[in-house]
């Protein structure tokens, strides 16, 4: 097995993991800002107050990408750093953060992928109803053109949104996310329908705006089902599941954002469930949100699964191997995953994140020793090779993440970096694993089959 001579290495970030920064230079607050210093909603009470300083750090942060190989590095955009109020006025000097970072990132020969949206929603906007308003998709499309305009000339590859799944099903359904609430089934329906138009416009708003000839996608989770085996039945079954829509929790499913933007509708089983509770969709919606992507970014760290009789979800099993996050290593997540992605969509995939939060801390030698991280990502990366070498389309991994940072509401002992961040210095250590991917990027993947890898 081997990966194709254009597949994409990177690795990933996101404005409010890393950054820190969070008033600096004329930064407007967001959601995470906001409901962090509420406090009781986020492990020991942190925030993303300084993070990883990387609004600082950025030109050292690029150095270790460019020592690591990396070529293409996603980031995401504050939001509010470049809007403070969400619309209106122009922060210019959160617009020369980005600018100075895109063009610290070319002259290291590294490609920006840019994510519009990845969580840090503006609080002026949430604060006049957020998503739930119906300006919301045009507050959208206000602030991606204000982002193309600005770094289009050097920019060519686009994700509208991160997660929707994640940041509407944990932020407004089971309230694990800010905002922290949880709303009924008609408001969930309606607010997805305002982030659906607001991708469609911000890709109506590159397409027309773009310097650069633009790659357009997004970035989505993915409740991936694995079959319990190679029967038909079983893959069939794994397949029907994957795209299900079911009434409770059906903002975390893939079908019910996937579809309107690849098929052109909501899925079929969403208006009769849901019924009442369908969004009011106006003439022209559904054209505006299914405008063509060129790509389906995909977030895949393990399978789905749901509790056995035993206790046990069904990926996982008495002692099975975990991640610090508790999720179960689960490698055929990026066979099976992608390749069902791409039966029913028929778009290349890029994983726009994978990886692991491991129990890391720099070692008596001063090193950061993570052989699991290396382990997992051979795992799962012999998978997705293997996924392309039976016919889905694969455009490449980007790893998630480059630094240690801030996850959300677990804070920041969940460690997922290539990059060991020791947060009371800010003093960056590249992990044993960081190394790996140097030469699984410099090999071309061919590090990935290496049983012996020895760095
Ligand atoms: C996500 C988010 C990232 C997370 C990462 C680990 O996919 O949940 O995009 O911001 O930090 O996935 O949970």
């Amino acid at each position: 097995m081997k990966f194709s001579k254009d597949f994409i290495w990177g690795t990933a970030s996101a404005a409010y993991q890393i950054e820190g920064a969070y008033q600096e230079d004329g930064k407007g607050l967001n959601i995470w800002d906001a409901y962090c210093q509420e406090g009781g909603h986020v492990a020991h009470g942190e925030n993303g107050n300084v993070a990883c300083d990387h609004y600082h750090r950025f030109r050292e942060d690029v150095q270790l990408m460019r020592e690591l190989g990396v070529k293409h590095y996603r980031l995401s955009l504050s939001w509010s750093r470049i809007l403070p109020e969400g619309t209106g006025r122009v922060n210019e000097q959160g617009l020369k953060f980005y600018s100075e970072l895109i063009d610290t990132l070319l002259e290291n020969g590294i490609e920006p992928m840019v994510t519009l949206f990845h969580w840090d929603y503006p609080l002026a906007l949430h604060q006049k109803g957020g998503w739930l308003n119906p300006e919301s998709p045009d507050w959208f499309a206000e602030y991606a053109k204000v982002a193309v305009e600005a770094l289009s000339d050097r920019v060519s590859c686009w994700m509208t949104i991160n997660e929707p799944q994640v940041f509407i099903g944990c932020g407004y359904d089971i309230g694990k996310f800010a905002p922290f609430q949880t709303l009924p089934a008609r408001d969930l329906a309606q607010m997805s329908h305002h982030v659906l138009l607001s991708h469609g416009k911000a890709v109506q708003v590159i397409r027309t705006y773009a310097k650069k000839k633009p790659t357009i996608g997004f970035a989505y989770a993915t409740p991936c089902w694995t079959p319990e085996n190679t029967l038909p039945e079983s893959i069939e079954e794994a397949r029907r599941r994957s795209f299900a829509f079911s009434r409770k929790g059906f903002a975390f499913e893939t079908a019910w954002w996937a579809d309107p933007i690849l098929l052109g509708d909501y899925p079929k089983e969403a208006y009769e469930i849901l019924g009442e509770d369908m969004p009011r969709i106006a003439e022209g919606d559904m054209e505006i949100i299914s405008q063509p992507v060129d790509f389906y970014g995909v977030n895949i760290y393990e399978s789905k699964a749901v509790p056995k009789a035993d206790g046990y979800a069904e990926n996982a099993s008495m002692g099975c191997a975990r991640t610090q996050m508790g999720w179960p290593v689960t490698p055929d997540a990026l066979y099976w995953g992608p390749r069902f992605l791409y039966e029913r969509y028929g778009k290349p995939i890029l994983i726009s994140e994978n990886g692991m939060a491991g129990h890391d801390w720099i070692h008596l030698d001063g090193k950061v020793h993570d052989p699991y991280r290396i382990d997992y990502m051979k795992r799962y990366l012999r998978e997705l090779c293997r996924a392309a070498e039976d016919g889905t389309e694969v455009m490449g991994y980007l790893y998630w993440s480059i630094l240690d940072n801030f996850e959300w509401a677990d804070g920041y002992d969940k460690r997922f970096g290539l990059v060991y961040v020791d947060y009371a210095t800010q003093k960056r250590t590249i992990k044993d694993s960081g190394y790996f991917y140097r030469d699984v990027i410099a090999t071309g993947g061919e590090a990935v089959f290496s049983d012996t890898w020895e760095g």
